[in-house]
């Protein structure tokens, strides 16, 4: 990767994502894009609707990018109230960025998810190749992603390539509308209030990462050497499984009096039912070296601190 553009970079991901690109490949050579600009961009920035046919071809033309990482989606909670809106977005948005990597023979990055797996998937020690037939709009938006990533790299040699993300945990820029936010909020909560009221139920067990195993994935897979990738897209990585009582546990060993309880989302829970409970890695391990170094109790010390020093920042 020497030019990269990334739309969503205003998101969960693409925020953080696009610092530590600029910091590794310098800052003219990342190219921001979210659907609205920020208020004080702080380096190249593009407005861009993924929906728009060629507002991702022209940008990347303009730029002469040779890499597209493509984060802009709808996440699953939100897809699931708007699922025509989420298959406008994540499908309509894929496509645009797979044409206009094809038509400048660009790299291409997308992710999956764990919600690229359904009810009908093994649920423990999930494998990378396995039975997938997701019952959300999100999960349906996932597979055919994936399946749409494949194909351009068959079809076309599009070289695309992609992990199936856990949760992701972050102090940075707060997710919105996924099913796994509630292993962000309940940080933010322990320091403010000392307690969390959880969505998800107590023994409910979902694959989790912290950002900086994220982001370190994302740039190994994409440097990794092309002719040791099988897979190429979609991934597994994993750093954790976990539950709500996992991050109490770890939290109580920073905050001894937090308290927890649970107002279950119907909704939610539903989605966190039917995705496993953790899933196999051993395929990204052995294809391109992806390891995580963060488990949930180092990533909890890491979280709290940042948390603490952010919440003071912007009280003073
Ligand atoms: C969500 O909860 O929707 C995301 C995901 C696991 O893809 N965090």
């Amino acid at each position: 990767m020497k030019k990269i553009l990334v739309t969503g970079a205003l998101g969960q991901i693409g925020s953080e994502l696009t610092d530590k690109l600029r910091g590794t490949y310098g800052e003219d050579n990342v190219i921001a894009s979210d659907i609205r600009s920020p208020e004080n961009p702080s380096g190249i920035f593009e407005e861009i609707d993924v929906t728009k046919e060629k507002e991702i071809y022209e940008a990347a033309k303009k730029y002469n990018v040779d890499t597209i990482i493509h984060l802009a989606a709808l996440l699953s909670a939100k897809a699931e109230a708007f699922p025509k809106v989420a298959w406008e977005i994540n499908m309509g948005g894929l496509v645009n960025a797979l044409e206009a990597a094809k038509e400048l023979n660009l790299k291409f990055f997308t992710p999956s998810s764990i919600g690229a797996f359904g009810p009908s998937t093994p649920r423990d020690n999930t494998p990378q190749d396995t039975l997938q037939r997701p019952t959300t709009m999100y999960g349906v938006n996932k597979v055919a992603g994936e399946l749409l990533c494949d194909y351009y790299y068959s079809r076309f040699g599009v070289d695309t390539r992609g992990v199936r993300f856990p949760g992701l945990i972050s102090y940075v820029t707060p997710p919105g509308g996924g099913t796994t936010d509630y292993a962000v909020e309940i940080y933010y909560e322990a320091i403010r209030k000392g307690a969390y009221t959880s969505y998800i139920a107590q023994g409910t067990y979902m694959d989790m990462m912290y950002m900086p195993d994220a982001l370190n994935a994302i740039i190994k897979l994409m440097e990794a050497d092309p002719h040791q990738l099988k897979h190429r897209n979609a991934f597994n990585i994993t750093a954790m499984s976990a539950a709500p009582e996992q991050f109490v546990e770890a939290i109580r060993k920073q905050v001894p009096d937090f308290k927890i309880d649970y107002q279950v989302d119907p909704v939610r829970q539903a989605i966190a039912e039917s995705w496993p409970n953790s899933i196999n890695a051993d395929a990204a391990k052995e294809e391109w070296g992806f390891e995580a170094e963060y488990d949930i109790d180092r990533m909890t010390v890491d979280m709290l601190k940042k948390i603490r020093e952010k919440i003071k920042r912007t009280s003073s």
